[in-house]
């Protein structure tokens, strides 16, 4: 029997806001510096990894893996992140996605505990721009710890509140995202299509077709 839900954590590029096409513009800046042409299917790809996983993963796709020493590969990703942050500038409230701002009113005013778990080193920069870092009561610094599929970023917001994760549930929008929330014990909301979100335990379309009778029955325990 599933427990009542405690803590809620929100991913942030694909579920709180869209910062996916910055990050893939990005990265073809890079890729163009590098020799290297960057297919659209690498934006899914990418999606919830880390950035410097991101470009080993770009770079073994193009056999340039051995190209580059550890060094040169951080100060690639440090452009990268210099052009990224650019393309940012202008973000403000206006940029949080449809219904996200509703959700966040209704799991406070319930009091659950609310943990943002991103991979981004940015987050705390991006959650200035939109102007709601006051809802969360933990962001999950991902430095040091294994990226997305793997589940410590899930893992230590339920640790931060001292939580058993079947009390906890993740709401992501990348297929290693919901692997993530899986391999942690906790019960997995999918942002997207059902199709390519089909490990998730539940999936919406986007935040603002998020059904509330259903999301009640999760945060009672009631669900499954
Ligand atoms: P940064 P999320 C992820 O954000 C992005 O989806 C992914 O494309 C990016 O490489 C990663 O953050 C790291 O971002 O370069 O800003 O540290 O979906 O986990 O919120
Ligand atoms: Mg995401």
């Amino acid at each position: 029997m599933s427990k009542k839900i405690k803590c809620v954590i929100f991913d942030l590029d694909g579920v709180i806001t869209e910062t996916s096409d910055q990050h893939f513009e990005a990265w073809q800046h890079l890729a163009k510096q590098l020799g290297i042409t960057l297919e659209p299917s690498f934006e899914e790809k990418l999606k919830g990894i880390s950035r410097l996983e991101s470009l080993e993963i770009i770079l073994k796709e193009h056999n340039k893996q051995d190209d580059y020493t550890d060094k040169e590969k951080t100060e690639l990703t440090d452009i990268k992140n210099e052009y990224y942050r650019k393309l940012l500038q202008g973000f403000t409230e206006k940029n949080i996605n449809q219904g996200v701002i509703r959700l966040l009113e209704y799991l406070k005013t319930n009091n659950i505990f609310l943990a943002l778990g991103s991979a981004s080193k940015n987050s705390p920069f991006i959650l200035e721009a939109l102007q709601i870092g006051q809802y969360f009561d933990y962001i999950v610094n991902p430095v040091g710890k294994r990226s997305k599929p793997a589940p410590d970023i899930f893992l230590d917001a339920a640790q931060h509140f001292n939580l058993s994760t079947d009390t906890c549930i993740g709401i992501e929008d990348a297929v290693a995202g919901i692997s993530a929330i899986n391999n942690s014990g906790m019960l997995s909301i999918g942002i997207g299509d059902k199709t390519i979100l089909s490990h998730a335990d539940v999936v919406y379309q986007d935040v603002a077709h998020l059904d509330y009778n259903e999301f009640k029955t999760i945060l009672d325990g009631e669900y499954l």
